[in-house]
């Protein structure tokens, strides 16, 4: 156990996390990205300069197909329903043979190699994750580093009302704005999790999302080294607490 956790300290990624949520939301629409990003966008900048992928969404493809990704959706289901547990508003469950299966069959190292142009070894993680109520959503955040340098996150189920008509959707931050990725079954996104603020924006009334996370270690020991990772900003926490340091004694209690 670290000495963090110990005294209850946040991590580089908590830090972060926290803020960033105390300036964004995923619930903002993209009207809102174009007028008030700027104010936030020095800031994500120097995540931008640490990512060791550019984030990508591929929605066309021969890659994944609903056949080659049944196996999963089944099993996620099951896994879910009988192991599902609700982590930071969503639905998290183990994956199992399935998924290994699939993994197999795809090379899949292989192909986030190629398709990143960055060599990762086998996947060192894997999850189901899940949204199935109205309102459902996860804000932004970073993912801890130990989570790996690159993260695949397939869509394996996208259930989307024909009333719907603004579907939940995967969200990035860069530097260059706010990123909208519609995930629809078997299309995916690469990213760099613990550089890229992303989450996931409301789920409409009957919509129903299932996913699948894997994350990579890149084979390039160079690229897991983050100790020049940039220091997030301080949070409301920290600027109130120099505050009262600064000003003891001297508050008028608001
Ligand atoms: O729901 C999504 O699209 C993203 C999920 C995610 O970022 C996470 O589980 O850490
Ligand atoms: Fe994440």
């Amino acid at each position: 156990m670290t000495a963090t956790s110990e005294t209850g300290e946040l991590s580089w990624s908590q830090r972060w996390t926290t803020w960033l949520r105390e300036r964004t939301t995923v619930r903002s629409g993209r009207e809102y990205w174009e007028g008030t990003f700027p104010a936030i966008s020095e800031e994500i900048m120097k995540l931008d300069r640490n990512m060791r992928i550019t984030p990508r969404f591929v929605a066309d493809h021969d890659l994944f197909t609903l056949e080659s990704i049944s196996g999963m959706t089944e099993e996620a289901v099951a896994a879910l329903r009988s192991e599902g547990f609700i982590h930071n508003g969503k639905w998290n469950a183990p994956v199992g043979p399935a998924a290994l299966d699939f993994v197999d069959r795809h090379h899949l190292s292989e192909l986030v190699s190629e398709l990143t142009g960055v060599d990762v070894e086998e996947p060192q993680g894997a999850t189901y994750i899940a949204y199935f109520e109205a309102g459902g959503h996860l804000d932004f955040h970073l993912d801890d580093f130990h989570y790996g340098e690159v993260n695949l996150i397939i869509c394996l189920r996208h259930v989307v009302p024909d009333s719907t008509r603004n579907p939940s959707a995967t969200v990035f931050i860069q530097s260059g704005g706010y990123r909208s990725c519609p995930l629809e079954t078997g299309s995916f996104v690469l990213f760099d999790g613990a550089f890229t603020p992303h989450g996931r924006t409301p789920l409409a009334e009957g919509e129903e999302v299932i996913l699948v996370s894997f994350s990579f270690k890149t084979k390039s020991r160079a690229l897991w080294n983050v100790q020049d990772a940039p220091s997030a900003p301080p949070t409301r926490d920290e600027i109130e607490a120099a505050g009262t340091t600064i000003g003891a004694g001297a508050g008028n209690g608001n």
